[in-house]
């Protein structure tokens, strides 16, 4: 994982009229994908050997780290282990030439567990994804309401269970335009009896999204330099108990508990890098295609 340290240097925007979360220590910083490297979105991981450790997050790795510190990880009760839950490989990044956000993870779990097939129940605590994002970084409503459509920043839920089912609590069913390709594109395999999964996805981030559709939206310029706003959490979840859950999130403290408001006002900070601010290295673009599991194991 990246050092805060490290990058901390480079930041050239001050945060001035954003309503950015002030309990986190550092902002969430985004690593370029270069075009070369881009994915294939289909949720098989065979072509991300490209990516430095640095940029790497791993469920051990957030394990007991401060709230505002993200990405951390954490649960219920105390963690049971890998055999509970695993995320040995999760990325977050950005295309500067296609202005989306960039996202890869394994997900390692025992247990499947979707209890309700309406995804708009998938709140009471079901193995899910959980996005939010604030393009212009003003904050704002993010919660669909008769009459009220959350342009600035919105909600995506993502259901593995159902057939990779994106859905948005930010926005009426016949609105969920966002959501759909070419806007935000994903794909996964899925073991549904385990709840394993491996996934990836393109997000569209806008300043402006209109609830009647493109022409009249405005995305977000992703490049170096620029920031948004966003919170992001992976959830495990295998049985009804309260206690029965585990998470990995980039969110950082909450003590107003000001998310209960449905407002983007208390998003984290998300920073674009350049290629040579994130890779001071470089990368090795030409690695032969395989899984993310074979290639840590060969490195070891
Ligand atoms: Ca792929
Ligand atoms: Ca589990
Ligand atoms: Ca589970």
């Amino acid at each position: 994982m990246r050092t805060v340290a490290a990058v901390a240097m480079v930041l050239m925007v001050a945060a001035g009229a954003w309503a950015y979360n002030p309990h986190t220590a550092h902002p969430l910083y985004l690593p370029p994908v270069p075009d070369e490297v881009m994915p294939t979105v289909d949720g098989v991981l065979d072509e991300w050997g490209w990516v430095p450790d640095d940029w790497v997050y791993t469920l051990s790795e957030c394990l007991d780290k401060p709230a505002e510190n993200p990405p951390r990880a954490g649960g219920g009760e105390e963690y049971t282990g890998a055999g509970d839950w695993d995320v040995p490989f999760l990325f977050v990044g950005y295309n500067a030439t296609t202005d989306v956000l960039v996202v890869a993870a394994q997900v390692v779990d025992d247990v499947g567990y979707w209890p309700s097939e309406n995804p708009f129940e998938t709140w009471k605590g079901m193995d899910s994804i959980y996005w939010y994002v604030n393009g212009d970084g003003q904050g704002g409503p993010y919660q669909y309401e008769e009459g009220l459509h959350a342009e600035r920043a919105w909600q995506g839920i993502w259901r593995p269970d159902l057939d990779n089912w994106w859905g948005a609590y930010s926005w009426s069913e016949e609105e969920r335009w966002p959501f759909t390709p070419p806007y935000l594109v994903s794909g996964l395999v899925l073991d549904k009896t385990t709840g394993s999964y491996t996934m990836e996805a393109t997000i569209t981030v806008f300043d402006w999204c209109d609830h009647t559709g493109p022409d009249a939206s405005t995305k977000h310029d992703m490049e170096a330099g620029s920031e948004f706003g966003m919170r992001f959490t992976l959830f495990d979840v295998d049985s009804e108990s309260d206690q029965d859950y585990a998470y990995l999130t980039f969110n950082g403290p909450n003590p107003e508990g000001i998310d209960n408001a449905f407002t983007a006002d208390n998003f984290e900070r998300a920073v674009c890098l350049s290629f040579e601010d994130a890779y001071p290295g470089g990368i090795k673009v030409a690695v032969e295609p395989s899984t993310w599991g074979q290639i840590k194991s060969m490195l070891k």
